[in-house]
């Protein structure tokens, strides 16, 4: 009797540390609005880490084979330091602002270029990444407000994924695409050329992007076969501090 209240404890403890030891998930962004050019406080409800969600089996021989043996999901995250390409025109390597990563940031110093027409069309930078594995990557930068701490200023740059198979922006259900993708609905505020403008809020490094003005959609692309891919980033707000870039392959 003394062994059974034993092993029941035990039961007890392992369970109860195998419900400890799942993760949580990530939290919704909640919303915060404003004025300016319109966009929204995003409060990063995107970081993409993966949560990995490490089974361990209980020892409790009492009983039940795995429920059923699915493919484990293995997480794969794709990095990109921001400055590992030719900058051209105005765009600049920093290292002012401590806390990056790799051997700097990248930050346009040159004019704002919002709503000047032709979305992305100047001073574009392009990065080849090599995706190992097909699937839907969410897309964050980690980047932050380079200057002043105003929340709704120096805060985006274009970002186009060309050669995706698809390449959206989801709240919920909604999607949304760029304008000149041939796709709709398009998100609020200024797109178009296939660019998205991706936004963050912060005077801190933060992974996080988002586009669509007053309603943040966090960023995906789609690659059905693994391979060679290209990103392209241009610039439209000043001051905007570009560290790198995460792809995060979505369950
Ligand atoms: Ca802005
Ligand atoms: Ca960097």
């Amino acid at each position: 009797m003394k062994k059974l209240n034993f092993l029941l404890l035990l039961s007890a403890i392992l369970i109860f540390t195998f419900m400890n030891s799942c993760t949580e998930e990530d939290t919704p962004e909640p919303d915060k609005t404003e004025q300016d050019d319109g966009e929204q406080q995003d409060d990063d409800g995107t970081n993409g880490d993966d949560n990995k969600d490490d089974r361990t089996e209980d020892n409790d021989e009492t009983d039940d084979d795995d429920d059923d043996a699915q493919e484990p999901f293995e997480p794969v995250i794709i990095t990109i330091e921001a400055e590992t390409v030719d900058l051209v025109e105005d765009w600049k390597l920093r290292t002012d602002i401590e806390g990056f990563t790799g051997d700097g940031y990248i930050i346009w110093e040159g004019p704002d270029l919002f709503w000047k027409g032709n979305p992305g069309g100047v001073a574009q930078l392009s990065y080849e990444i090599d995706v190992p594995k097909a699937g839907t990557y969410q897309f964050n930068w980690r980047s932050q407000i380079g200057k002043g701490d105003k929340w709704d200023e120096h805060n985006d740059t274009w970002l186009k994924l060309p050669d995706a198979d698809d390449f959206f922006a989801q709240r919920d259900a909604s999607i949304v695409y760029p304008e000149g993708s041939g796709k709709t609905p398009n998100p609020k505020g200024e797109n178009g050329n296939g660019f998205f403008k991706l936004y963050m809020n912060k005077t801190t490094w933060e992974f996080t992007a988002g586009t669509s003005d007053g309603n943040f959609h966090s960023i995906y692309a789609t690659f059905d076969e693994p391979g060679k891919y290209t990103i392209i980033i241009a610039p439209r707000s000043s001051y905007h501090a570009i560290d790198s870039f995460k792809l995060t392959l979505q369950k």
